[in-house]
C-alpha cells in the first residue's frame, strides 16, 4: 500500500518571541537630573537596608530564612517608576527590596524581620510574609513559583474590574521550571490579562547555576508555547528597566495581554543567611560588583553630568543611613506579639 508523502508540519507564521510582536528591549530612558536622584535614593534605601538586615540577622535578632536583595535593586527600583497608582507588585521570599520599592515602611519591614509587634504582619509572618494592600503589596511567598499563580489572579480581578490597573509578578529563574507557571501563562495569555511576569535571573537557584538547571537559558523565550512575547532587560541598569517598564505597562493597559521581562541581573550575597557559595568564585561576583554595580553607574553619571557632587551623594548616603538606623532601632525595641495575638489573622 502506497503511503502518502508526510508532509513538513506547517511552520508557525510568528514566532511569539518580542521580536516577531514587534518588540525588542528599548534603549535605556535618558533620565532626567531628578529622575537620577530618586533612582540612587530609592536603590540605596534598599542597599543599606538589605547590609543592616544582615547585620542584624548576624547578632541573632533575626530569625528563620533571610533572603537578602543586594545587587537587584535596579530591577525593582526601574519598575516602580514605571508604575501608577493601584498597580500591583506580588514576589517570592526575596521581597524586602520590593516591599521598599512600593514605599512600604522601614520601620515595619524590620520589625517584622525581627518579629515585633510593630511589623507588617504584626511579628507574626517574618522576612518572606509580608503584605500591604493600601500599597498593592501582596507578598513575599516562601513556596518557589506559588506567587505566579496568585500574580495572574490579582490581574483577572483587574480585568473583571475594568480598573486599567497591571500586576507585576516577580519570580527567579528558578522558579521559571516550577510546572504551575505555565498553567498561569496559559491563562493569562487566553485571557488577555494585565500581567507583566518578570522573571529575575541573577545566575543561581540556591547553588545552582542556570547552565546546569534550564533547557532553554533564554527566559524571554519561556512564553513561546503560549504566545507571550518577551524581551531580555539589562536589570543592572535601571534605566534600561525602566525603558522595559514603560513599554511592558503601555502594552498591558492597551489590552494586548501579558509580556515577559527577562531581567539579566546578579545577587551578591549568598542566596539565604549560610551559603558556603562553592558554585561561584570570588572573582565572579568581584567583577560584577565593580563593572556592573546599579548604584556605582548612576552615581557615576551624576558625577559626570555635575548634578551632584560627592559632598551632596554622601549627604544623601546620611540621611538613607538615618532612615534605616531608625528603622533598626525600632525593630530591637518594639514589644513581641502578644500571646493573646497566636490565634489571630490566621484561617484555621
Ligand atoms: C516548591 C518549592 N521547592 C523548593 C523550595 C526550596 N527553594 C527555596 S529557594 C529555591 C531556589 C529558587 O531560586 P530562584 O527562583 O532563582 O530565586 P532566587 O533565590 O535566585 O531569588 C529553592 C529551590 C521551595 N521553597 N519551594
Ligand atoms: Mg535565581
Amino acid at each position: 500500500m502506497a503511503t502518502a508523502a508526510r508532509k513538513a508540519p506547517a511552520k508557525s507564521k510568528s514566532r511569539p518571541d518580542g521580536k516577531s510582536a514587534g518588540l525588542s528591549a528599548p534603549k535605556p530612558v535618558d533620565f532626567t537630573k531628578d529622575e537620577e536622584l530618586d533612582a540612587y535614593r530609592r536603590m540605596l534605601l534598599i542597599r543599606r537596608f538589605e547590609e543592616k538586615a544582615g547585620q542584624l540577622y548576624g547578632m541573632g535578632f533575626i530569625g528563620g530564612f533571610c533572603h537578602l536583595y543586594i545587587g537587584q535593586e535596579a530591577v525593582v527600583t526601574g519598575m516602580k517608576m514605571a508604575l501608577v497608582d493601584g498597580d500591583q507588585m506580588i514576589t517570592a521570599y526575596r521581597d524586602h527590596g520590593h516591599m521598599l520599592a512600593m514605599e512600604l515602611s522601614p520601620r515595619g519591614v524590620m520589625a517584622e524581620l525581627t518579629g515585633r509587634r510593630g511589623g507588617l504582619s504584626r511579628g507574626k509572618g517574618g522576612s518572606m510574609h509580608m503584605f500591604s494592600k493600601e500599597k498593592h503589596f501582596y507578598g513575599g511567598h516562601g513556596i518557589v513559583g506559588a506567587q505566579v499563580s496568585l500574580g495572574t489572579g490579582l490581574a483577572f480581578a483587574n480585568r473583571y474590574r475594568d480598573n486599567n490597573n497591571v500586576t507585576l509578578t516577580y519570580f527567579g529563574d528558578g522558579a521559571a521550571n516550577q510546572g504551575q507557571v505555565y498553567e498561569s501563562f496559559n491563562m493569562a495569555s487566553l485571557w488577555k490579562l494585565p500581567v507583566i511576569y518578570i522573571i529575575e535571573n541573577n545566575r543561581y537557584a540556591m547553588g545552582t547555576s542556570v547552565s546546569r538547571s534550564s533547557a532553554e537559558t533564554d527566559f524571554s523565550h519561556r512564553g513561546a508555547s503560549f504566545k507571550i512575547p518577551g524581551i531580555q532587560v539589562d536589570g543592572m541598569d535601571v534605566r534600561a528597566v525602566k525603558a522595559a517598564g514603560d513599554l511592558a505597562t503601555e502594552w498591558c493597559r492597551a489590552g494586548k495581554g501579558p509580556l515577559i521581562l527577562e531581567m539579566q541581573t546578579y545577587r551578591y550575597r549568598g542566596h539565604s543567611m549560610s551559603d558556603p557559595a562553592k558554585y561561584r568564585s570570588k572573582e565572579e561576583v568581584q567583577k560584577m560588583r565593580s563593572e556592573r554595580d546599579p548604584i556605582e553607574q548612576v552615581k557615576a553619571r551624576l558625577l559626570e553630568k555635575k548634578w551632584a557632587d560627592e559632598d551632596e551623594l554622601k549627604t544623601i548616603d546620611k540621611e538613607v543611613r538615618d532612615i534605616v538606623a531608625d528603622a533598626a532601632e525600632f525593630a530591637q525595641n518594639d514589644a513581641e506579639p502578644d500571646p493573646s495575638e497566636l490565634w489571630t489573622d490566621i484561617v484555621l
